[in-house]
Formats: structure tokens, sequence, C-alpha cells
């Protein structure tokens, strides 16, 4: 397939400033008529060909200002289309008519329908497969558009910005059974924000009075029936509005915000200007259905897709090299957001958890990219941990630097300058060089450089001379065709902890210092802190200031010490999460070597003790007490992995520490029981995951299932019943009792497709190779769909990239259903497809069965006739 580079970026020649659209929605044969006023550039005559983009496209007619074209004045084929003779004026209008069949897309690109109703999803590139055009982001157009379907198929019409018009489509003196509406948007946006929707779907509606007075109708769109679920997601918008006009001095600028939730969506939400249309996931949830982490997921996109009205939406971006503009930009938005809604320590050690689960893997892979690419094949394979999180990681690093004020008039003159541009990262980094005058070109690496920097540190006391000096070494491995790195400038936010556990203020001599950051720039820097009577014990990187990975030279006691005492949550929770990880690898190699493990008393003793603090809230300690996954684990030993292994030292571990705290742990959990109705909110959920933690230890040794079945049965929410299914799957598999629940569960929920993924997900995560035929016993479920982006995650994803023993069966078998799975996913969504293929990246650091097993089934999908392009890029990146 074609390579798409960054360097060769060029304007278009031709721009079209407005877009007249009209849609006759059929299933099979809906028609759309594009009226596009063109002009060029240059303001002269064109001097060459309009090609246009198209995808899978029948074309019904063209005609330039009202005159049908000969056949010999263009070239049509469904990706493109040429025209080859066009008026001598710098301005005219094209007229084309395309035909589609949105019942036929399964793809869900382009327009679609999702039972019954018909959807839009352009981003990436999914406006061409609706009508030919320049489907790029820099080309910015005033969109009208005229919907038509049938009264009863679809009473419901919407589309971007403002309605202006709406009424039956009379035919004759006849009332056709059809009627239409009309949309106008006055901002000019690029193809990727166009959105409709036909449909009969229920709503609820709210209002919102921006900061200046003005009146924003708010609607959210639901399946019949299931309005009430809508509530807490229009909560959330209207706390979005509020806050992005407080904290960013924001606001809306339509008189309309509407969001349609559908069942069928490829990625979880998108931002239309003015109509977001979400997977259902992110806006159905009530106590019963949704557990406490879907309704912080909710909370975090419906911000994350109202945050890029501005950051993605009035500012844009010129190509899609330029993709974490508003993607990183807009997640440390939406993280902010949640940070000041939730706790922000519990937010940001959650934040960190997931990259390192999801975007170290991917940087330290065959899939490396730096946060903005300069090459790639398929758009829709970007999409990734990388640009998004990396992006937003980079974005805080920038507020690290500049500090707060700065940081914030750095983003004022973004939106003064670019507002209505289609912008680069070098404009987004310019605006803080200028604010703050400083030189942020190291910095701008971040951007450019794939690859997670690591960071040695060692630290010297002389009592003698009452000093401390920070050794730092900083070094990048290469990634896919970056053999050489340049160094980078990594913020490192610190403290000196003192014997009472307080921070010992510091004077820094010599430079690289500023307040409570290093700002470490070359390869080894050493710096010297006076006035230091007492051996302080070092905390670096506190709130994970920079997306490195650390090696420290401290020990256990130090550790213990920061775990108890430092001032910086996040490096508490990181210090015994050091602990953990360096027992499990420990455990690891003594079960590698045939014996049985053990751990220190201190680290169990700590356990309980964390587990104890009521000066930590709940949601704090329960994060605390969950170990790291089976795949941290397996990236801190890096090669030769043994999935078995780690299992079963990670089981030791849980083993030992409910062992030694039992009688603590029982207490605590009787301790978290609720007192008082549900509530969503942070503090409720606290307890609730505390809770539930507990019980998966007090639910580890064998044959301990009673409380698990009790709580399982006494469940009044969604978050205890599917936590307690999950402890009882996971750590009691086989049992009468969690056979009987699984049961209960289905039955239960078996009209709710969202709960039934929730069945599907405990069952796709119990460790070992049995799983392999649960899982594909599953897909035969009626409850299973292999055309539905969610169900397919739920069972078929989850199990590759989150069923470590399973997956990487040693005899092959979980790659084999899984590369049979992906192959039929592709047929109908080759964009789910090449997402959920990735599991696949960290094959090369298995041990070498597995490897070769890997390969073959990599090897199989590349050999697949007709594969599509976004699962070929994604197989054969991996293979290289
Ligand atoms: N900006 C949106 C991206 C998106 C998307 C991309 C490719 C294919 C389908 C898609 N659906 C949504 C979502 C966001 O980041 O807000
Ligand atoms: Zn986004």
């Amino acid at each position: 397939g074609q390579v798409f580079k960054l360097e060769d970026y060029k304007p278009s020649e031709f721009l079209i400033p407005e877009t007249k659209l009209t849609f006759n929605l059929h299933p099979t044969k809906t028609l759309v008529q594009a009226e596009l006023t063109i002009r060029t550039r240059s303001g002269q005559p064109p001097n060459a060909a309009l090609v246009l983009d198209g995808d899978e496209l029948v074309l019904r007619s063209l005609a330039i200002n009202g005159k049908v074209l000969d056949a010999a004045s263009y070239t049509a084929t469904p990706d493109r289309l040429t025209i080859n003779e066009l008026p001598q004026a710098d301005t005219f209008t094209l007229s084309i008519e395309t035909e589609v069949a949105p019942e036929h897309n399964k793809a869900l690109s382009g327009l679609y329908r999702s039972s019954g109703n018909y959807t839009t999803q352009c981003e990436a590139e999914g406006f061409r497969r609706i009508t030919y055009f320049l489907d790029r982001p820099d080309v910015l157009s005033v969109y009208t558009v005229r919907l038509e379907a049938d009264s009863k198929e679809a009473p419901l019409l919407l589309s971007n910005g403002n309605l202006v018009e709406r009424g039956p489509v009379e035919s004759g003196a006849l009332d056709s059974g059809r009627h239409f509406a009309v949309w106008h948007d006055p901002f000019p946006k690029p193809s990727y924000l166009f959105a409709l929707v036909g449909g009969d779907l229920g709503s609820i509606k709210d209002s919102f009075t921006t900061a200046s007075g003005r009146e924003v109708e708010l609607g959210i769109y639901v399946e019949h029936g299931k309005e009430e679920r809508a509530a807490y997601a229009m909560a959330a918008l209207k706390r979005s509005m509020r806050w992005d006009e407080e904290v960013f001095g924001r606001e809306y600028d339509l008189d309309v915000f509407n969001i349609v939730a559908v069942s069928d969506f490829n990625m979880g939400a998108m931002e239309n200007k003015g109509l977001n249309i979400f997977n259902d996931k992110y806006v159905l949830a009530d106590e019963a259905t949704a557990s406490d982490a879907d309704y912080a997921g909710i909370e975090a996109v419906i911000a994350h897709e109202y945050f890029h009205n501005w950051t993605g939406n009035r500012i844009t971006c010129r190509d899609w090299f330029q993709l974490c503009l508003k993607e990183g930009l807009t997640v440390f938005r939406d993280h902010e957001f949640s940070a000041d809604q939730r706790s922000r320590a519990v937010k940001r050690i959650a934040e960190v958890r997931g990259l390192r689960a999801q975007q170290f893997p991917e940087d330290q892979g065959p899939l490396a990219h730096p946060v903005r690419p300069r090459r790639y094949r398929e758009i829709n394979n970007f999409y990734t941990s990388t640009v998004y999180e990396k992006g937003s990681e980079v974005v805080r690093m920038i507020r690290t630097i500049l500090g707060a004020e700065d940081f914030r008039r750095g983003m004022d003159l973004y939106f003064e300058r670019h507002d209505g541009d289609a912008a680069t990262i070098e404009d987004f980094l310019r605006v803080f060089e200028e604010v703050s005058g400083r030189d942020l070109s190291q910095f701008a690496l971040w951007y450019h450089q794939a690859g997670t920097p690591s960071v040695q540190v060692a630290m010297r006391h002389d009592a003698d001379k009452r000093e401390v000096t920070l050794h730092l070494e900083q070094a990048l491995a290469p990634t896919p065709s970056e053999s050489r790195k340049r160094l980078m400038h990594i913020p490192l936010q610190f403290g000196l902890v003192g014997q009472d556990g307080r921070d010992i203020a510091v004077k820094a001599a010599g430079e690289g210092v500023e307040g409570d950051v290093i700002h470490l720039r070359k390869r080894h820097q050493t710096i010297r802190f006076t006035d230091v009577p007492e051996r302080p014990v070092l905390s670096i990187n506190r709130g994970f200031s920079a997306p490195i990975m650390l090696a420290m030279e401290q020990t256990a006691e130090d550790r213990m010490f920061l775990a108890r005492h430092d001032s910086d949550l996040f490096a508490r929770w990181q210090a015994l999460t050091t602990l953990y990880t360096q027992a499990l690898t420990q455990a690891y190699r003594t079960i590698r070597g045939g014996s049985t493990p053990e751990f220190a008393p201190a680290l169990l003793a700590l356990v309980g003790d964390t587990a104890r603090n009521e000066a930590l809230e709940p949601a704090y300690r329960a994060l605390a007490l969950s170990l790291p996954g089976e795949g941290d684990i397996a990236r801190e030993i890096g090669q030769t992995i043994d999935p078995d292994a780690i299992l079963a030292a990670r089981n030791a571990l849980v083993l030992a520490i409910a062992a030694a705290n039992a009688d603590d742990f029982a207490k605590i959990y009787e301790a978290m029981a609720a007192s008082g109705p549900f509530s969503p909110d942070a503090a409720d959920a606290g307890r609730r995951s505390l809770r539930n933690v507990l019980l998966d230890y007090l639910s580890a040794p064998a044959g301990d299932v009673k409380r698990a079945a009790s709580r399982y049965e006494s469940a009044t929410n969604m978050t205890d019943r599917a936590a307690a299914l999950a402890v009882l799957a996971h750590r009691q598999s086989g049992s009468p009792e969690t056979v009987a629940a699984l049961a209960d569960f289905e039955s239960r929920f078996r009209p709710e497709p969202l709960v039934i993924d929730k069945w599907f997900q405990i069952q796709a995560t119990v460790p070992g190779t049995a799983t392999v035929n649960t899982v594909r016993e599953l897909m035969r479920h009626s409850g299973f769909s292999i055309d539905n982006p969610n169900r397919v995650r739920s069972l078929v994803g989850t199990f590759a990239a989150a069923n470590q023993t399973a997956f990487h069966a040693a005899d092959g078998s979980g790659y084999k259903l899984f590369a049979d799975a992906v192959l039929e996913v592709e047929r109908r969504n080759p964009q789910v497809a090449a997402r959920i293929a990735t599991a696949f990246r960290s094959w090369r650091s298995l041990e070498p069965g597995r490897q070769d097993k890997a390969r073959q089934a990599l090897v199989a999908i590349s050999q697949h006739r007709d594969l599509s392009s976004d699962l070929r890029d994604i197989v054969e990146r991996t293979l290289a």
C-alpha cells in the first residue's frame, strides 16, 4: 500500500468554502447530492485537474455550474474522481450525486445503520465513503445539510449546527410519507467532523447558560426506554461545559449541543461539531447495569468529546500527522477535568497504570512510533495510546516546565491565534515559547522520537560536607526505523525527604534545578545540594512528571520509608509498586528454578499497614493493594517470558499477603460495607473498590468461596455484582458457586448487551489454557455478534490483551483461535480487526516455543488473501 509522508505535505490547490448536501435516506439506496463551491487557492483559474477522494463510491451524476459533464472530461473510480476539464474561473459549483447502501456497511465508517438508525463516522477518512470530496483536515467548509427520510422509520433527523427548517416532503399534493430537516453549521469545518443521524430514538433534554449568558439546548438521544440511563451523562456534560469555562476560558458556541448513543461503533465516541456520536457504552448508566468504572468512563469520554469543540474543532489539524495536536491535548484536558471532579492522586495513579500497561509496550515493541509520526500506511492504525496518552503526557510536561501560569497564558494565545486554523505541533509549541521566553527545541523531541527513555539515578550524602549529590543518566533504546536517538529534555519533579518524613528545603549548586523540578537535558548530569545535614531519602519523578522508566539505586528500607511517608501520594504508591515488582520478579525466578518463593515479612506488614491507614482515602488504599498486572511483570522481566510462571509468582504473593493480613482484611472488608443508598460519586466508589480488592485477597485461598458467593447474591449494584463474579471466576473457577453465579448473571442480563459484555470479559480472563475453549464456545453464544465491535472487543479482544496464560497457551491454541477470529472480523470491519490484532505486539519477548507459535499465527494472517490495508499494516509491522 501507499506510504504517506509528513515531508510530502502540500496545501490543496482547491478549496471548498461551501458544501450543500442532500440525503435521501434509504437502507440500501441512499442518494447523496453534493453541491460544492470550489475555489482555487491561487485566485486564478485552475491549472491542474481536480482530484477528489472516494472510497467504494458509486457515481450517479456529475455537473459543473449546472451543466452535466460529458464522459470524456472526467474519470470516476470507486476511490477517486478526476475532473480534467474545468471552467476558466477561480470559483465554480460542482454537483455530484452518489449512491450508498448504509445497511450493507459493516465497516462502520461513512454512512451506516446501527439498530435500524442511520448514523455516520467520518474520522479519519469516512466522508469519502459518502461523496467525493477533498477529504483532508485542512480543507474547511461551511455545511448546509438537508435530510429526507421516511417519517415513521426516521422521525428524528439531526446534523451539525443549528436546525433551520423542517417539514413534510410533498409529492404533488400528497404527503409522501417522508419528511425533511435542514441543518446549517456556521463554523467552517473539515469533512471528518461532518455527521448525520436519522432514526427513531428517545431523548432527554436540558439546557446550559454559558458564562456570557447564552442559552444552549442540550439533547441526549438513546434507544427508547433507556432515557433514564442518560441522566449521568447529561450531568457530566454540564459539568464539562462549566469546567472548560472556568479552567480554560472556553465557552460553547452553537445554540444546540446533541449527543446520540449508538450500539455499533468502532471507537469510544466522536466529536462531530454540535452532534457528538457515542458508543452507547459511554452514555448509558444506572446502578443495576453500570459499574463505577463505567461511570468514570462516561464522565471522561463525555468531557473529552465536549472539550474537542475547542481543541480539535475550532482549531483542527493541518494533516493527520498532527493527530496528537487535538488528541493528546484533549486527553490532557479530560484528565485534568476528572482529577478536579475526583481525587487527583487516585486519578494520576490510574492514568500511569494505564500508560504503562498500554503505551509502554507499544513504545518498546515493533509498533513504536513518535507522538507525531512521520509515516503511515493506514491512518486508522495511528489512533494509538502513543498519540493519545503519551501525547497528553507531553502536554503535562510543558505545564511542568512552564508552571501553571505561563501554561495558561500559552493556551490562551493558542486559542486566540489559531481559532479557525488547521494547525501543527510547531504552532502549538511556538505559543509556549513565546509566552515563557523558553527554548523548547530539545523538548520538542518528545513529539519526534519514539521510545520510552530510561533514567538512572543514584544519590550520595556526604555527612562531613553536608552535601547531597545526585547522578542522573538518560538513555533511549533504538526503535523501528530510528536507530540513533538524541538526548531529551526530561522534567523530573523531586523532593529530598528527611527522617521526619517532611521534605527538606534544598539549595542546589549549579544549573539544572528550578524549584522542585530537575531539568535533565544531558546524557549525564550531576546535581549538588548544599547544607543537607542528615541523609535524606530521594523521591523523584513525583506525580510521574515524565513518562520514563526509572532505575534508582535505593534500598528496600528507603522504599518502605517512602511508601509510608512521601508527601507526594503518587510517589508513595510508586515506592510500594516497585517493592511489589521486585518481589514478583524474584519469585518468578525462584519458580522457574523449581523452588517455592518466599516474601519479606516487612513487605507483607507494610501492605497491612497501608490497608489500615485511615488517613488515606479508600480508593487510594485499593490502588495501593493492587499488585502489578501480569503484563507489568512481563515487561519488567523483559525476555524469554513464561506467562505461567508469572501467574504463579503473582498468585503466591497474593496468598502471602492474604495470609499475613487475613483478620485485618476481613475487618476492613466489613467496615467498607455500604451505609446508605447507592451513589456513583468518587467517595462511595472508592469504598466499593477497596472492599472488592479485599474480597479478591480473602477469596484467594483454595476453597474460600463463601464470602464471594454471598457477596454476589446480596449485591445491589453492578460494581459489586461484577466484582464478586470476577473473584469467583478467577479465584474459584469451576466451583459449584461459580458455575451458579455465571448462569445467574447470564439469565438476569440476557437483554442487556453491555452487561453481557462484562460476562464475556470475566470469562475471557479466567487464567489457564481451558479458557481457549470457553472463548470458542462463547463466540457461538446468542449474545455474541461478530459484527458488533463492543462484543468482539469484550470477548476476543479481552482474551488476547488481558489473559496472558490462555492467549499465550504453550501449545499455540490461543494464537490459533485469535488469528481465526481476527480474520473473521476483518471481512466485515478491518479497523476493529487491526486494532485487536495489536495484541501480538510483544511476541518477541516470549520464550522461544511460544515465540515460534505466535510467529506462525502472524504469518498465517499475513498470507490470507485480500487482506485489508488496515490489518496488513499491523501484521507486517509486527513481524518486521
Ligand atoms: N476523534 C475520535 C476518533 C474516532 C475514530 C477514529 C478512527 C475510526 C473511528 C473513530 N471514531 C472516533 C474520537 C476521539 O478521540 O475523541
Ligand atoms: Zn479525541
